[in-house]
């Protein structure tokens, strides 16, 4: 797989994902993991990963905003632009101006998108607030539909159906105008938003779902299991990890992320926020992502603590001027220090996947120079992710760096993310 091309490359590591068919996408990362990134997304692409904001459009004029946001993140979250209230204000009218101001600064720079979100029981437009019945299904499914139609190709994964799940002991659904449609809303929600976008990657997004051993956690397990067993399109879950002192982090965390992904999805952390900011705590969640193989990137909620939706908290990782705090630090450390995306979960998986296992990589003879390449393939219904490592050989062989990505072939035609760090020389 192009391995004479890029056989010299310098201890290089080649991620290719994409979705759908070979033909619907692909997506790059090239690093060099033998020299330690120096910012969020460098850093993560490293290990296989994204390190992604909340974005507020409004601040998108705030250039010390955006000179952060330019330089350490490589995935964008619309913190409210991409909402049903956002999106659909009137029925039937569709308004995208402030979420597509954010797609496009976001892609224009490189970075990854993230949808957010199609179906919630809050912030609907008051049109919807106020449906019931088969009318409220119906539009909700044409909300799904049009919405993620409009951004095919553009947002790699949608949070298609947000926080639908009860607090408390009950382990069961939260009661709302949609879930009061019938209780399949939430399948039916995935099968409309994959008939969309069928390279989009598909998550369920809820909060309070961090602790293994919550009956709110094992709610979610059992209906991504059900669905996983049944075919219903779903292929990750995010955990929002708005960690404080009614919902700290706990240490079954890192159970929670390879138990669900043992399930044949990815996971995301996809709201990330400590009250706080414990410097110790950023790291752990690091940690505990990077020792999960389908743990695939992290979105914390906010650059700098004044735009965090709980500022008083302090709980991210700038302060108010745009300094790096110690969890800044502490995460940018944690994600050098860390593993790569093909090594094994570090817990054993709770129930075996259900979707094909990952292939073995396959390691070639040595090249000329003592340059090796190994290529993984990592399958779910209408995706995968290929990985590729090259080893090179001595110094002799050279590389430097690039300012243009590697081509991506004639069946790429939807980059989802690239970092390029070095390049290979012709073979001769
Ligand atoms: O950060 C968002 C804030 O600006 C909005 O006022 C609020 C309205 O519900 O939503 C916040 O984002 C939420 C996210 O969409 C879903 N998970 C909880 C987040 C924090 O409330």
């Amino acid at each position: 797989m192009r391995s004479t091309r890029w056989k010299a490359a310098s201890r290089a590591a080649i991620a290719l994902a994409g979705a759908g068919a070979l033909a619907a996408g692909m997506a790059l990362f090239v690093t060099a993991p033998a020299s330690a990134g120096t910012t969020l997304g460098a850093s993560a692409a490293e290990k296989g990963r994204y390190f992604g904001t909340a974005v507020a459009g409004f601040k998108l004029s705030d250039s010390a905003y955006t000179t952060i946001l330019n330089r350490e993140f490589n995935s964008v979250t619309a913190e409210n632009e991409m909402k049903m209230n956002a999106t659909e204000p009137q029925q039937n009218q569709f308004s995208y101006g402030a979420a597509d101001q954010i797609v496009n600064h976001a892609r224009s720079r490189g970075m990854s998108v993230r949808g957010h979100t199609l179906a919630w029981h809050s912030q609907q437009p008051g049109w919807m607030e106020s449906m019931s019945g088969s009318a409220l299904r119906q539009a909700m499914l044409n909300h799904v539909t049009q919405v993620a139609t409009h951004f095919r190709g553009r947002v790699v994964a949608w949070d298609v159906v947000n926080e639908a799940f009860a607090d408390g002991s009950s382990g069961g659904r939260r009661d709302s105008n949609l879930q009061r449609t019938g209780n399949d809303w939430i399948e039916a929600a995935f099968r409309a938003a994959r008939a969309a976008d069928p390279g989009a990657k598909l998550c369920y997004n809820d909060y309070n779902t961090d602790n293994w051993t919550h009956a709110k956690t094992q709610g979610v397990y059992n209906m991504v299991r059900d669905f996983k067993a049944r075919g219903v399109p779903i292929d990750c879950v995010g955990f929002q990890s708005h960690f404080n002192n009614d919902s700290p982090y706990v240490s079954n965390y890192r159970t929670t992320l390879s138990s669900f992904a043992a399930l044949g999805v990815d996971v995301q952390i996809t709201e990330l926020d400590i009250q706080g900011a414990s410097a110790n705590t950023y790291r752990s969640v690091v940690e505990d992502c990077l020792a999960v193989a389908r743990c695939n990137g992290i979105t914390v909620w906010g650059i700098r603590d004044s735009d965090s939706w709980r500022a008083s908290q302090t709980p991210l990782l700038f302060n108010n001027n745009g300094s790096k705090k110690p969890a800044y630090d502490a995460v940018l450390a944690a994600l050098n220090n860390g593993t790569t995306p093909t090594d094994p979960p570090t817990d054993p998986p709770t129930d075996p996947p259900t979707d094909p296992p990952t292939d073995p990589p396959t390691t070639p003879p040595p090249g000329r120079g003592g340059s090796t390449a190994t290529v993984s393939t990592n399958q779910w219904p209408g995706g995968f992710v290929a990985t590729v490592r090259v080893t090179a050989g001595p110094p002799a062989l050279g590389c430097s760096p690039v300012s243009t990505p590697p081509p991506t072939g004639p069946s790429a035609t939807k980059p989802w993310s690239h970092t390029l760090a070095r390049t290979a020389l012709p073979a001769t």
